[in-house]
């Protein structure tokens, strides 16, 4: 099961929408005769890829037993069903470590094994197992992605210089590393005012990945440049204003953008809405790097999930511990208000740290 883990995290920045999954398959006599991860988009699941490697092998799945991740899917999709696959490869049993949380499968895989006579076991690593996919659990139990949000600062916990300079606060690795957070994510969302002050192009560029992730763009007003470089890289752009000005929409749309308009009531974007949008385009991970301000409103309307902070060994204010801006700290007036985070991990990166929080209870 463990080594179906590790092929599956080789699918993380492959596999989505769809989750990663990865599968062993072991012969009576306890050889493992096959493995296979999830493919792309469209392409087989993890189990039919164990199953081929067996075949390529030349050895016999009858009998055998399937390790997988993920509880193998009943129903025709992009492609068939696995379970269909599996018992007529002679599969005798099945270890998974989850059910599958799409309404199509949930639990449906299964009854379909056991009524062919499979021998089912179910629970093995399944805190793992969501945790490789939370973003896939997300999207398909609360009908939103996981959200992460991206930042880095300096120990002294500022995110820009005065003059607004933000650019590298941290080093090489940090920046590589960020990308790779970036290459498993679904879409990567960004505000206007980022767009307009740095012209990013924010893609994956410093990691290798065969797909590049959709761009979200928090724009009221669509404000955002049609020359922008964010439009030079082949990947869809989502643009989300409050109201539609043709002649800006028409110009952005020239430039391959899809718009979207949900205002709230205050006549902006409403980003609860937005969250629900992006689950409806098959988004499992949303990462987010964005200002203070977009970066405040998420986290105070509760969006964000986990925060991804890199932090530098480096001292660039004029005082420690007090954030660069004050007003975006929001209405608090008391400590017990504020918003309670677990950290998850850290590690060096380089010279600099990296710290994965998360928002306590999710
Ligand atoms: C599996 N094994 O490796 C994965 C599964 O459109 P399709 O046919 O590709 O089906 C996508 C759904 O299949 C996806 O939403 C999820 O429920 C399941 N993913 N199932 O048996 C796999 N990746
Ligand atoms: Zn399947």
């Amino acid at each position: 099961m463990l080594l179906a883990f590790s092929l599956a995290q080789e699918a993380s920045t492959t596999a989505p929408p769809n989750p990663a999954v990865g599968c062993v398959i072991v012969a009576p006599d306890g050889r493992m005769i096959g493995s296979g991860h999830t493919q792309r988009t469209g392409g087989p699941h993890a189990e039919v890829m164990a199953l081929r490697d067996a075949a390529a092998r030349g050895a016999s799945t009858a009998g055998a037993t399937a390790f997988v991740t993920l509880e193998p899917c009943a129903h025709h999709g992009r492609t068939g069903p696995c379970c269909d696959a599996l018992v007529e490869a002679g599969i005798r049993r099945v270890v998974a470590s989850i059910a599958d949380p799409n309404p199509k499968v949930a639990g449906q895989g299964f009854e379909r094994l056991r009524a062919a006579g499979v021998e089912v076991e179910v629970g093995p690593l399944a805190m793992e197992a969501r945790e490789l996919n939370l973003g896939f659990f997300s999207r398909m139990v609360r009908q939103i992605p996981w959200v992460r949000l991206k930042a880095a600062a300096s120990i002294d916990g500022k995110t820009a210089l005065e003059n607004g300079t933000s650019q590298w606060i941290t080093g090489e690795r940090a920046r590589a590393d960020g990308h790779a957070w970036r290459a498993r994510a679904g879409a990567i969302l960004t505000g206007v005012g980022t767009v307009i002050e740095d012209d990013p192009r924010l893609d994956v560029r410093l990691v290798e990945t065969v797909r590049q992730p959709s761009l979200v763009i928090v724009d009221s007003r669509l404000q955002t440049p049609p020359d922008a470089r964010l439009f030079e890289i082949g990947r869809p752009v989502w643009i989300y204003a409050a109201a539609r000005d043709e002649a800006k929409a028409l110009a952005l749309e020239a430039r391959g953008a899809t718009i979207s308009c949900l205002a709230n009531a205050d006549g902006k974007v409403d980003l609860a809405a937005l969250l629900a949008d992006l689950a409806r385009r098959e988004v499992n991970e949303l990462h987010v790097e964005a200002g203070h301000k977009l970066n405040g409103s998420l986290m105070r309307e509760g969006l964000v999930d986990e925060i991804l902070l890199y932090l530098a060994p480096k001292f660039i204010g004029d005082g420690l511990g007090i954030a660069s801006r004050p007003h975006a700290g929001g209405p608090l007036t008391a400590l017990d208000e504020a918003l309670a985070l677990e950290f998850r991990s850290f590690e060096a990166i380089g010279p600099d740290l990296r710290i994965v929080a998360r928002v306590a209870g999710r």
